[in-house]
């Protein structure tokens, strides 16, 4: 397991790398170039910038979150194979300066979804949480308007505005794409891709979706361990895998996270760990990482992940905002950095306990 914090680039976070370097044990940064739109091809000379920036903080990429996926290629549009090219050629130049790790999603319009940025928690902090029924009683495009107001200014993963400013018009484009549309076009992306990601040993890593059932009506497809089985083997091969993402996958309080971990060896090339507090169905409320803070168990999260030999990039997810700090939502430093020397005592302990047997 390598820990990582998630770090947006310079221009646009307010942690810095030397920030990062203090945490013990993160050994890099899971990273983007933020600012190229989703379809755009990545120029290796701005992905060698960000991989010279990274490693003289002596830290090193180790990984992409995200190389977003263009909306025609979701749809299944006719320019989809024009995006695809794009994309392939983005892969190419990340394989040809060695970041193997790439996290993405197939979730139309909306990336994961939270109905407040900003919720009061018992300890004071404020964290994300969502109500299913604000989503019921609003529309789209209000409800997209509403969240990128609430952000601080802060341009939220998953939330571009130029891409969002057309809600409308992609309820439409989306309007004939079902369940198994949607599914077909993922493989049918997965297996345009494979060459390239078998020629560097790239490990592509699925996001599920957030949270793990359709809102608005669009479909999702990775909410579940059945639904994940059955895109590892619709195109079985190790590149295809999943970022397996405790706080995604919680959303839906039937699913069982050590499960769903445990049925997937192999194939989780990437570990969002972080906790969540159930109260009712659809209604939640992120939580300090902590596992009686909220309703998982991070032990049997990471005593998982530790048993299937999960050796990739492993990284604290959204934060709680404490001790007044002012960042993206779920972005901070202060509650990710608690993040993650609890998970790294959490495998420490588990790890001798296993060599002392
Ligand atoms: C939210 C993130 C998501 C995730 C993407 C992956 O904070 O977990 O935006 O990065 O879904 O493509």
């Amino acid at each position: 397991m390598q820990m990582s914090l998630r770090w947006f680039g310079s221009k646009f976070d307010t942690v810095t790398l030397k920030q990062i370097k203090q945490i013990p044990g993160v050994e890099g940064v899971i990273t983007t170039l933020y600012d190229i739109p989703a379809g755009e091809v990545w120029p290796i000379e701005k992905i060698q910038a960000l991989k010279a920036e990274v490693e003289s903080a002596d830290l090193k990429v180790l990984g992409i979150e995200s190389v977003n996926i263009h909306d025609a290629i979701k749809i299944g549009s006719p320019e989809r194979d024009q995006y695809i090219a794009n994309y392939i050629e983005t892969l190419d130049n990340l394989g040809k300066e060695g970041i193997t790790t790439v996290c993405y999603n197939f979730m139309p319009v909306f990336d994961w979804t939270r109905t407040d940025l900003a919720k009061m928690r018992h300890d004071g902090s404020t964290v994300m949480a969502y109500d299913q029924s604000v989503i019921d009683n609003i529309n789209p495009q209000t409800f997209f308007d509403q969240t990128t107001s609430n952000s601080k200014g802060f341009e939220m993963p998953g939330w571009e505005p130029e891409r969002l400013a057309k809600v409308q018009e992609l309820f439409a484009a989306y309007a004939e794409v079902s369940e198994e549309k949607l599914f077909d076009n993922l493989v049918y992306f997965l297996k345009a891709i494979q060459p390239v990601c078998e020629k560097y040993g790239i490990k592509m890593a699925i996001h599920p979706d957030d949270p793990a059932w359709p809102v608005f009506n669009l479909p999702r497809i990775i909410t579940s361990k059945e639904k994940i089985l059955k895109l590892m083997k619709a195109v079985d091969a190790p590149f295809n895998g999943l970022t397996f993402c405790a706080g995604s996958f919680g959303t839906n309080p039937k699913n069982d996270l050590p499960g769903i971990i445990r049925a997937l060896p192999g194939r989780i090339h990437f570990a969002h760990v972080r906790n969540l507090q159930h109260f009712s169905p659809g209604v939640f409320e992120e939580a300090a990482h902590l596992s009686r803070d909220g309703s998982f168990d991070l032990y049997e999260i990471v005593k998982a992940l530790y048993d299937i030999g999960f050796d990739g990039p492993v990284r604290p997810d959204h934060g709680r905002m404490i001790w007044d700090e002012v960042a993206m939502p779920g972005y901070g430093l202060y509650d990710r950095a608690l993040g993650a020397t609890y998970i790294n005592g959490l495998y420490e302990a588990i790890q001798k306990n296993d060599q002392r047997k």
